[in-house]
């Protein structure tokens, strides 16, 4: 779930400088950098994920086997050559999987269930395996916060004041009158005589982390899960676990960090190269504060800077968010960027469908430091859906152009313009979005700095994106030009450049490098 959640406005507007060529200044960000926050260093057992490119499914829309109309494991399973081969992934994100009255899961019943509509259990692990055999890893969506209120845990909480499951939940005899942090609507729900705790809306009651058997069970599905092969998590909504008062005391309190820290130590202690990546929309310096509770963490001040820098061809902003992360973050976090997610409008829908936008962005999203996340479709130009409901945001995978995705009646419409966004007419194509992907993600595979290199944005002209990636032994220029007029500008670093991607008519004569509108290109500098 995500909160109503914008970039506050100092993100913008903070560089105005329009320097026509480049300036050499170097590691900038270094020598005025405040405070660090506490050194915090991954394990050395989540290594892995420092560069692996990652992949979020939607289940019920990637790939159905059975004509029902909706996708489930076994559709999924026969997709993995496609993830694997065809586009490079390296691991994969599921959306919620377990028991859920809603559509989307994000309102589980059973932890323990695999979804009746996707499969069985037995489908799950079957999918897991040939996951695992082609080297992808698998995150699985876990859902602390809250349950649905179909729970048999809510529904013995709210059947008596004296039910065992009573603290389970959060009730109140007297409604406390708050509202969502992020909007109006109210986070106390009545039932049975009595008020309980629900920051999201009342058919998601929140859970009770100060019980300490709610813990002592949460704690154990994932261990769970762990030791039934998954790789790991990604976490919704946990800024939301503790809350202790109206407004801002319901996100981001010293109870949930805790919270956080012990259910990181558990399942390293459980599967020590498992990883955790934590959906918390908020600013650079406060998502800072979540590397030290053992988590990743999704860049959502950085995705935004991105599509909005990518659409107004104006890197200000995404440089700035950079220099913020460096000043802000423990140093050799793992981040994890991404363009949009399932909460999202699409990108192709939010860049206007310009292919060349979309390029710009994906480059961009894949030279980047950490763990980039692909939404599914995104490689192939899928565009929002034909509503304004979330459903939009969430449509039937385009295989082919009539869809491909289901011999039946899907569950949902398909985007507009599957005809040419689609998997099969992008595949084969050399100057598809598809294989743009594909290229770029085979780039970062070649170069050991593009995987797990620092980052140092250089200051640039405002069209530019440039910055280097630097693992010690390797040096990495990365250049993007987000503008619409061609650029020219001198090398910024001393050395041989030595392409390892250009984008067409990219090139250097000397120490000239010209890209025209919309292109990128990446060095190794000898
Ligand atoms: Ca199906
Ligand atoms: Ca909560």
């Amino acid at each position: 779930m995500e909160s109503t959640f914008r970039i506050p406005r100092a993100y913008t507007g903070l560089r105005a400088a329009f320097v026509a060529a480049l300036l050499p200044l170097l590691s900038c960000s270094t020598t005025a950098a405040p405070v660090r926050q506490r050194a915090v260093r991954p394990a050395p057992n989540q290594e892995w994920a420092r560069g692996a490119v990652f992949y979020e499914i939607f289940v019920r829309s990637f790939a159905d086997s059975d004509g029902d109309g909706i996708g489930d494991f076994n559709g999924l399973t026969s997709k993995l050559d496609y993830l694997r081969n065809d586009l490079g992934v390296d691991g994969i994100w599921l959306m919620p999987v377990f028991q859920s009255p809603s559509y989307h899961g994000y309102d589980t019943t059973d932890y323990e269930t695999i979804e009746k509509d996707y499969g069985t259990n037995a489908d799950f692990h079957r999918f897991l395996e040939e996951a695992h055999r082609r080297g992808i890893r698998v995150i699985l969506d876990f859902v602390m916060n809250h349950t649905s209120s179909q729970h048999p845990w809510f529904i013995d909480s709210a059947s008596s004041s004296t039910s065992p499951k009573r603290d389970w939940y959060v009730w109140s005899a007297t409604n406390p009158g708050w509202t969502q942090p992020w909007g109006g609507d109210p986070t106390w729900h009545l039932k049975n005589n009595a008020y309980y705790y629900g920051v999201f809306w009342s058919g998601m009651p929140d859970l009770n982390y100060r019980t300490p058997a709610v813990k002592a069970e949460m704690f154990r599905l994932g261990r769970y899960w762990l030791t039934q092969g998954a790789d790991g998590f990604r976490l919704d909504a946990t800024r939301y676990l503790v809350e202790d008062g109206p407004g801002p005391g319901q996100a981001d309190t010293p109870e949930t960090h805790q919270v956080l820290k012990e259910f990181a130590a558990d399942v390293q202690r459980t599967k020590p190269d498992a990883i955790l990546v934590a959906e918390n929309t908020v600013d650079t310096p406060t998502l800072a504060t979540y590397y030290a509770d053992g988590l990743m963490n999704f860049n959502f001040p950085l995705a935004s800077a991105i599509v909005d820098g990518v659409n107004n061809g104006n890197a200000s902003r995404i440089r700035t968010t950079l220099r913020d992360m460096i000043a802000a973050y423990p140093p050799r976090i793992i981040d994890a960027p991404f363009l949009t997610n399932h909460d999202h409008t699409r990108i192709a829908t939010q860049l206007n469908k310009d292919s060349r936008k979309l390029r710009n962005a994906a480059a961009v999203l894949l030279t980047l430091p950490g763990t980039p996340f692909i939404y599914y479709g995104e490689e192939v130009g899928l565009q929002n859906g034909p509503t304004p409901a979330d459903e939009s945001k969430r449509t039937p995978m385009p295989w082919t152009p009539t869809g491909g995705f289901t011999t039946g009646t899907p569950w949902f419409a398909y985007a507009p313009g599957v005809a040419t966004a689609n998997v099969a007419s992008e595949i084969n194509d050399p100057q598809s979005l598809l294989s743009y992907y594909r290229n770029w993600i085979a780039a970062r595979k070649r170069s050991v700095a593009l995987l797990k290199g620092d980052i140092t944005p250089l200051e640039t002209s405002s069209q530019i994106l440039a910055f280097t990636r630097d693992s010690g032994d390797e040096h990495v220029l990365v250049i993007h030009n987000l503008g619409d007029s061609s650029a020219s500008l001198t090398l910024p670093v001393n050395g041989l450049p030595e392409a390892i991607l250009e984008d067409s008519g990219v090139s250097i004569t000397g120490s000239n490098i010209s890209l025209p509108a919309r292109s990128s290109g990446v060095w190794r500098i000898r």
